[in-house]
């Protein structure tokens, strides 16, 4: 009766921990996990230096943080950064289940003008190709600009065959949040003027570690096609805001390289490194997916999860499809303070 009463008080905290997490354009102290990979690319979309959660003159891609929550029902994303107020778009690549386009298809739904299919396949060109391994499934996309400063967002599936649905979710001031009807959330906070440099004549790399400000997004697992295990990959970069022309702000990186220019020529399997960002269930990294609150420790609360979830399909600690004795025994195997 007293470890039902411990699970049962750890489990109301756990959950809290993604409760804790506000779709606002600011990383929340608590309810992510780690920094997952931080930029090492100096932006040549120009260096953020206004310091306002609206109006800002430059994009940069500094790093990520993430929250699974399995059981919540929803994939938290944020992304520290700016996005330069003149409509320059931020895209977003989830690769969530088997199938999708590792190359961008053509006939996807018609979102933000097409954008979606300007990057894809066409007659002429090859069409933007992610790293081996990655299979978009789904896209989201926003953008920032006018006057006062309001920020505009869609959505579209990556369907292995075309097609599919999509659309445009609204619009809110920076700092707020666009609620789409199927309860995809985003916003764009632009006050950063840390993280990468600009890019110049002698000036290529930099650090975007710590940075805490940028786009935030809440994407509902159901709706962008996750089927309840496994690792979620994402992508994110800065384009042009025809969707025409790529940056040098992508997940990923690409230790100091320029700007990727024509999107439907670009495959980041050819560039050196992986440009994109493994997310794994529990909302940390890799490097600790018994900790599962995303406290920074495995403990009588994760535990509380995991006995929570005793016999279903999560949280699914070893990928084995239920949640039983092997799972324990990782969870106890990773026992204390999670390693950096
Ligand atoms: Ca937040
Ligand atoms: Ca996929
Ligand atoms: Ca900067
Ligand atoms: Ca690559």
């Amino acid at each position: 009766m007293k470890t039902f009463i411990l699970s049962a008080a750890a489990l109301a905290c756990a959950a809290s921990a993604h409760a804790q997490i506000v779709v606002d354009g600011t990383l929340d102290p608590t309810g992510y996990g780690p920094e997952l990979w931080a930029q090492d690319t100096a932006t040549q979309f120009g260096n953020a230096t206004d310091g306002l959660a609206g109006q800002c003159n430059g994009s940069e891609i500094n790093n990520l943080h993430a929250s699974l929550d399995v059981q919540g029902g929803f994939l938290y994303l944020f992304i520290g950064g700016n996005l330069e107020s003149n409509f320059n778009k931020f895209e977003l690549f989830i690769d969530c289940a088997p199938g999708g386009q590792n190359t961008v298809r053509a006939d996807n739904p018609d979102v933000d003008f097409n954008g979606l299919n300007r990057m894809g396949v066409d007659a002429n060109n090859p069409g933007l190709t992610f790293d081996a391994g990655f299979e978009a499934d789904f896209y989201v996309t926003t953008t920032n600009g006018g006057g006062p400063i309001t920020c505009y967002a869609n959505i579209a599936q990556m369907l292995t065959t075309g097609g599919g649905s999509g659309g445009y979710i609204g619009s809110a001031a920076p700092g707020s949040a666009i609620v789409s009807q199927v309860g995809v959330e985003i916003a764009t906070n632009n006050s950063n003027t840390a993280g990468v440099p600009a890019y110049d004549g002698t000036t290529t790399t930099g650090s975007g570690s710590g940075c805490s400000t940028g786009i935030e997004v809440k994407l509902p697992l159901n709706i962008i096609g996750y089927p309840g295990t496994g690792d979620i990959k994402v992508m994110a970069m800065v384009n042009g805001g025809g969707h025409d022309y790529l940056s040098n702000q992508f997940t990923g990186g690409c230790n100091g390289c320029p700007n990727l220019a024509e999107p439907r020529l670009v495959n980041f399997e050819a560039i050196p490194g992986v440009q994109f960002v493994t997310v794994s269930a529990g909302g940390g990294g890799n490097s600790c997916p018994a900790d599962l609150d995303n406290d920074g420790e495995v403990g009588g609360a994760d535990l509380g999860v995991l006995l929570a979830g005793w016999g279903g399909a999560s949280p699914d600690l070893d990928g084995d499809g239920s949640v039983g004795g092997s799972d324990l025994g990782a969870m106890l195997a990773a026992w204390g303070s999670c390693q950096p």
